[in-house]
């Protein structure tokens, strides 16, 4: 990410041990031994996380923020102790600018109807990327048929970079907000978020950094890339579904009104009109997801303690090598080549669907993902209408790519 990706040899790192901490990943489907390779959709569960949150709902349960009574304050403390660790995850300055959400869908969403509708104004730009998630795409869409904003986009090169002669060019005292992936969900391509932050706040606008692919993959430092919002989560981090955060500075979230209104985010509430409470807890209306939030803060203390440096270094060396034994299959394309690129690979395989691959592959025991990843525009930039994709995370290993090239061998001889 934004920091050295290779600090420790990846020969430290003992991905054996690390598979013995996902239960999921012992099993057998279809009698083969099972290969993950979706992380990207959503990462597997450490028994870490699975039993901080059985333990939790076993002994500390009860509603947050109500309760006078002893368990009450102690999920409270599990709660907010669950937002200091975000903070710290992050860097941010205070707890007070990390929200939990239900998702970086919601986060993003969020910041469209709040910051997005109470600034923006007719002939207003936001800029996005070509590369982009529908999740950072839709919103902004949504916010533009609304309020008469024009979206412009950052176009992706053929080798899958984010083009920043065409970026600087679409920036101009017109835009409002920079919208941007830190890595493609698709092609894994790490973006230049400090820079394109640096450039944006150059000419006034605000950025919003969609972390979804980054978090698990190495550390984020959000005062170092100094966006101004950042989304992820939790289950692409190995923690639970249900549970994500939108990291956003103070000073904008003080000013930005409510996204939904109802119990927690208020100061008071009379027939007359109701006055909000403070962030975090002016955006969180309603019971939160309150054993998610428990669970990914495991989930944080999990990849922290194998460190997500060595994380990174183990990671890319699995990722180089699934690459060049896909790139030596016959009529593999691989999409997305550039440097630095995360943990994701996606290619097709001329004359087969990838529907028939992941399908094919499937029965071999190796889950990989086939469409257009909820990225159309990307796919249209290249020229198809749906790729397969193998997602790596930190359990992933060397047999695990020698079991994706072989399936994929085997494919490419039952349709070549
Ligand atoms: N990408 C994938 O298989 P949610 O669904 O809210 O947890 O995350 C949405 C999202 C936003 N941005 C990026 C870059 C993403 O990759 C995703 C989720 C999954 O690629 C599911 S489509």
């Amino acid at each position: 990410m934004n920091v050295v990706l290779q600090t420790l040899p990846a020969s430290l790192y003992d991905v054996n041990r690390v598979r013995a901490d996902f239960p999921l990943l012992g099993r057998k489907v279809h009698g083969r031994p099972l290969v993950f390779l979706d992380s990207a959709a959503s990462a597997q569960k450490p028994v870490q996380v699975i039993e901080t949150v059985k333990t939790f709902y076993e002994t500390e349960y009860a509603n947050v923020h109500r309760g006078a009574y002893w368990l009450s304050e102690q999920a409270t403390r599990r709660y907010e102790g669950a937002r200091e660790k975000v903070r710290a995850f992050l860097n941010a300055r205070t707890a007070r600018e990390i929200i939990f959400t239900r998702g970086a869908t919601e986060s993003i969403n969020l910041v469209a109807a709040t910051w997005g509708r109470a600034t923006v104004q007719a002939g207003d730009e936001v800029v996005l990327t070509g590369l982009e998630h529908h999740s950072n795409i839709v919103p902004w869409q949504m916010l533009a048929a609304e309020k008469g904003i024009v979206l412009k986009v950052v176009p992706v090169t053929e080798d899958g970079r984010f083009d920043w002669e065409s970026y600087e060019t679409l920036l101009s005292s017109r835009t409002r907000l920079v919208a941007v992936a830190h890595v493609s969900n698709v092609l894994g391509t790490i973006l230049p978020v400090q820079d394109i932050t640096a450039a944006a706040h150059a000419v006034g606008a605000k950025v919003l950094v969609d972390g979804c692919q980054a978090v698990p993959h190495g550390v984020v430092d959000v005062r170092a890339i100094d966006c101004d919002f950042y989304v992820f989560s939790g289950h692409k981090l190995y923690g639970p579904t249900g549970i994500g955060v939108l990291y956003g500075r103070e000073a904008l979230l003080r000013a930005m009104p409510p996204y939904q209104g109802g119990g927690d985010m208020i100061a008071s509430v009379s027939f007359e009109g109701s006055t909000w409470a403070a962030p975090p807890q002016k955006f969180e209306a309603g019971t939160p997801a309150i054993a998610q939030a428990v669970g990914l803060a495991a989930a944080i203390d999990y990849v922290e303690s194998l460190g997500l440096e060595s994380i990174a270094a183990h990671e890319t060396t699995v990722v180089q090598y699934a690459t060049e034994r896909l790139a030596a299959i016959k009529g593999v394309r691989l999409l997305g080549t550039a440097k630095p690129k995360a943990s994701v690979i996606s290619f097709t395989l001329a004359g087969v669907h990838p529907h028939d691959i992941a399908t094919i592959l499937d029965r071999e025991g190796v889950a990989i993902r086939a469409g257009h990843h909820c990225a159309q525009p990307l796919m249209q930039r290249f020229g198809v209408s749906a790729t397969a994709r193998a997602s790596f995370g930190l359990y992933n290993t060397r047999a695990e790519a020698d079991a994706l090239a072989d399936a994929l061998e085997t494919v490419q001889r039952i349709f070549g």
